[in-house]
């Protein structure tokens, strides 16, 4: 591994947010493909501060600061991953469900999916299923996307899509859920049309859809 993606690694981990902003501008300068940065300096040192928070070694506060300086990693990143102005192929609305906080994965997701050009409305975190109703009503989405890292918000999923059915929207749009948790089985299991493991898989998951 380049250096400089083992010290963005590491900036990550430790939640140092100023030097992994700084390291992920490097890479992208020494050349560094933005999927490689983003996976090998960034994903995996969340998977790493996972790892410690299960060891008793970190605590919520460090997983905090973490996922504070992947976030600024990823500001820096985020014009390479996404491309602007095409015409969207479908709308999606996406977000984190109810209980569930978690959003960095989501907004990978969301990232990719804008690159892939499609057009987003981003719920955000803790998101109930009335408003992932009221929100495919507002849009006419064609792609309602669930995000969930926890094993007790997961079943929120299948919340959501019982509301969309009493709605009358279940027939009207595809539902695609995510998050680390989360198994192809359980996704046959809750009734959503797909299952992506993750952010670029999503992109490929979201074209089949339609
Ligand atoms: Co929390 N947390 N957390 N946490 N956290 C996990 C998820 C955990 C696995 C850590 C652990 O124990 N190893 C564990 C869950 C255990 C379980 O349920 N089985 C856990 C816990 C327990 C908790 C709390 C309960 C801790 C507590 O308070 N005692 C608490 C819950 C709060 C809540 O949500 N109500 C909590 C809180 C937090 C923070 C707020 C401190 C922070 C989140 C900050 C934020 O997101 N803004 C945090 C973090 C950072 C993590 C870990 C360390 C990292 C998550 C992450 O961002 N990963 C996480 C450990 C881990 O996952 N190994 C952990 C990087 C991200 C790019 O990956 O989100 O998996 P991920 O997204 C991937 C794929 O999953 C996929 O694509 C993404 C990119 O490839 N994907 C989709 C995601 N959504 C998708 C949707 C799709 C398709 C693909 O289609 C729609």
């Amino acid at each position: 591994m380049e250096p400089v993606l083992k010290e963005l690694f590491d900036s990550v981990e430790r939640g140092d947010q100023k030097t992994a902003a700084a390291k992920v501008s490097e890479a992208l300068a020494q050349g560094i493909k933005p999927e490689r940065i983003l996976n090998e300096g960034m994903v995996a040192a969340m998977a790493q501060v996972g790892k410690l928070f299960e060891e008793g070694e970190y605590f919520v506060p460090e997983m905090l600061i973490a996922a504070r300086a992947m976030q600024a990693g990823l500001a820096i990143l985020r014009p390479q991953l996404v491309a602007a102005d095409f015409k969207p192929i479908a709308k999606v609305v996406l977000g984190t469900v109810k209980g569930d906080l978690h959003d960095i994965g989501k907004n990978l997701v969301s990232m990719m999916l804008e690159g892939a050009s499609f057009e987003i409305t981003d719920l955000g975190t803790d998101v109930g299923p009335e408003k992932f109703v009221q929100a495919v009503r507002d849009t006419g989405a064609e792609i309602v996307a669930m995000s969930a890292l926890l094993t007790t918000t997961m079943p929120n999923m299948k919340n959501t899509i019982e509301a969309l059915k009493e709605a009358g929207l279940r027939d009207k749009v595809k539902v695609m859920v995510g998050g680390a948790p989360l198994t192809d089985q359980y996704a046959k299991e809750i009734g959503a049309d797909g299952y992506a493991p993750d952010a670029s898989r999503a992109v490929a998951l979201a074209k089949s859809l339609l």
